[in-house]
């Protein structure tokens, strides 16, 4: 069963939710009709600008702040926004967003607002040390603030495998057989929010029941992007998107670094071959915002954001709640 679209004036996908000033903010990706065709490189997604989404209570009337950043304000951009989240902290709002550099290279860059709607005024240059998409921001309760990130095939992550940028690994390749999968990274932000701190980027392991890393063959388990941090009963729940499997998956750890143990599916596949979501809580309750793109009747690059109530059972088990 699915919801309403959040929006029907726009098509919106990969939404980041979180709550600021007493509302609930959604972070989306703004997709536009184009012209290119699909593949597996994921080119049809060349999306331009960003548009701000809130609402309060969740089935009210959304509001569309309108353009928050457009491509031609990032001075490293050359084309394809995808998938944005933002944070706040120091009284100010950091919206990351993922694009492709001037040479090609997925990058992340962040741009800052007084206001959870924007309009965010970019840095000049991508965060040093940033590569491929799906950025997800994290602050923890201590007020230390993360940066998750990572996305194959188009999205390049198997492009850094040692370190530095691979372009003969560019396009729809990931390891095959029984090799650990590729893993996501995370990266503590610096207090500034700007920067990532000199302890780099992480590695994030996702373990199955026995302990062991989840295999590169095991297509129903293996992250492939949409990364998302929430913290539920002082547990931290890592959730991702299963890519050509097409879940929405999360696994359980005791640190915001990991290691991860896989915990099941929150979604199952949705009109569309991507998948993407965030969660968040508002008023006690707890919600899943993803995309799917019956509104478009299944073209792939024109997505809208809806969202659904989820619910944890006792052993921390998330499910979506049966009555919506
Ligand atoms: O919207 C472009 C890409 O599609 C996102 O970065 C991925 O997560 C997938 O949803």
């Amino acid at each position: 069963m699915a919801s309403a679209p959040l929006v029907t004036h726009i098509y919106t996908a990969d939404p980041s939710a979180h709550v600021f000033e007493g509302k609930i903010y959604v972070y989306p990706s703004h997709d536009r009709e184009t012209d290119i065709q699909f593949n597996d490189n994921g080119d049809q997604y060349d999306m331009a600008d960003y548009h701000v989404l809130s609402l309060s209570p969740p089935g009210s009337e959304v509001t569309d702040h309108g353009v928050a950043l457009t491509v031609s304000d990032v001075p490293w951009v050359s084309k394809q926004l995808w998938a944005p989240d933002a944070a706040t902290k120091n009284g100010k709002y950091y919206l990351y967003f993922p694009a492709r550099d001037k040479e090609g290279i997925f990058r992340i860059g962040v741009a800052v607002s007084d206001k959870p709607s924007g309009p965010f005024k970019p840095d000049a240059e991508p965060i040093p040390g940033s590569f491929s998409i799906d950025p997800a921001s994290f602050v923890d309760d201590n007020s230390s603030a993360y940066l998750y990130f990572g996305g194959l095939w188009g999205g390049q992550l198997q492009c850094w495998t040692s370190g530095k940028f691979d372009d003969s690994m560019s396009g729809p390749q990931e390891p095959s057989g029984n090799v650990p999968a590729l893993l996501p990274r995370v990266a503590k932000l610096s207090d500034d929010m700007h920067k990532f701190t000199s302890e780099g980027v992480k590695e994030i392991e996702i373990r199955d029941e026995h302990g062991q890393l989840i295999q590169a063959d095991d297509h129903d388990r293996r992250f492939f992007e949409a990364p998302w941090m929430h913290k539920y009963k002082g547990k931290y729940y890592f959730s991702y998107s299963t890519g050509d499997t097409h879940y929405i998956a999360y696994a359980i750890g005791d640190s915001p670094y990991g290691p991860f143990t896989y915990g099941g599916r929150i979604l199952e596949p949705v009109v569309g071959w991507t998948t993407h979501h965030s969660i968040v809580e508002f008023q006690g309750k707890w919600y899943l915002f993803y995309h799917d793109c019956e509104l478009s009747k299944g073209v792939d690059h024109l997505r809208s954001v809806r969202m659904r109530e989820i619910v944890y059972d006792e052993h921390g088990k998330i499910s979506l709640a049966e009555k919506q």
